[in-house]
């Protein structure tokens, strides 16, 4: 069974104070506790950095759990956090109404703590399974970067963004040039090793909040550069081209450059662009394409818009 990760967090809002004592004790070894007494101050704790998991009681002083729960559910920064209910409630129809509200559990009181201790675990394993499956589904192995799927799901997401807020948005493509002569030459383990070394290179050059790396496939790689219009991709594309260079990686005595280099394509969007006609994602990527096949017909090593 896979663990928890040992610094997960659990929050547990309860007024009474003998049940805070008591689980504080019970899961003190699975990471940090937190708790609150009142929904408004488990509101104020969760806004500073959301939970692994959070234990909640049904019968607060200032709302039920179950709303408490629900609104938690119905925001997109919280909603994922799993909530378990703890209850004296015993009625029937109680159960239905603590799924309905979005918990994935309960615990009843009197608690025991073995019981307790036991979902927990559960929960917080389930996550840590849960975390590490979405994160491998969105990398690429060779190079650690984010893969096609992720960069399909964020380019969706900041198209969206750029229409909504009428901000510029720059995607772009790089290809390395003439890599099956490279492949061919070295092997294609020391092929591996190049992509590897132009990832981080390219890594380093895309720093600002909402910069995006990804490994589109094979030996291209695309950039998604929210807030960015044509001189800012410009000199983007130049430091990237820059610092691949800069990698001196000699190569194969046949091709018609000495060192590895990338060509470059860019699609920038303007305001004015977005207003005037609907750009899918895909007719995005095509014209950032058409731009890195221009860099590859005017001899490569270089980069176009
Ligand atoms: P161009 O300058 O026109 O882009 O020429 P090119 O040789 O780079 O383009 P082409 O599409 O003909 O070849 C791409 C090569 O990239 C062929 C393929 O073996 C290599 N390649 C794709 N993915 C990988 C990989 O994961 N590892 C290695 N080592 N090579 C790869
Ligand atoms: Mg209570
Ligand atoms: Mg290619
Ligand atoms: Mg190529």
């Amino acid at each position: 069974m896979i663990n928890s990760h040992p610094s997960s967090e659990v929050l547990i809002i309860d007024d009474d104070s003998s049940v805070i004592l008591g689980l504080k004790k019970v899961l003190s070894d699975i990471g940090r506790i937190k708790f609150a007494t009142s929904a408004e101050q488990a509101f104020e704790i969760i806004q500073e950095g959301p939970p692994d998991l959070i234990l909640l009681d049904v019968g607060l002083p200032d709302v039920s759990g179950l709303e408490v729960c629900a609104r938690l559910k119905s925001c997109e920064g919280t909603k994922k956090i799993p909530v378990i209910i703890i209850t004296s409630n015993s009625e029937s129809g109680f159960e239905e109404e603590v799924f309905a509200a979005g918990a994935v559990d309960y615990i009843s009181k009197p608690l025991k703590p073995a019981v307790v201790l036991a979902r927990t675990k559960i929960h917080l394993a389930y996550q840590t399974a849960l975390r590490a499956l979405v994160e491998l589904a969105h990398t690429d192995e060779l190079t650690g970067l984010e893969n096609r799927r992720s960069f399909d799901e964020r380019l969706e997401c900041e198209r969206k963004r750029a229409i909504r807020e009428g901000t510029p948005l720059t995607v772009m493509m790089m290809d390395v040039d003439e890599f099956k002569k490279y492949n061919d030459h070295y092997g294609h383990l020391k092929g591996d090793d190049c992509l590897k070394s132009i990832s981080l290179a390219t890594a380093r050059c895309c720093q600002r909040p909402g910069d995006f790396a990804a490994r589109f496939g094979g030996e291209e790689f695309a950039l998604i550069l929210p807030g960015t219009g044509a001189e800012g991709a410009q000199s983007v594309a130049e430091t990237i081209r820059e610092h691949v260079h800069q990698l001196l990686l000699p190569h194969a005595p046949n091709a018609s450059h000495t060192f590895v280099s990338l060509s470059v394509g860019s699609c920038t969007l303007t305001k004015e662009l977005l207003e005037r006609k609907e750009w899918s994602g895909l007719a995005i990527l095509q014209a950032a394409d058409n731009a890195l096949y221009e860099a590859k017909a005017n001899g490569r090593d270089c980069y176009r818009s």
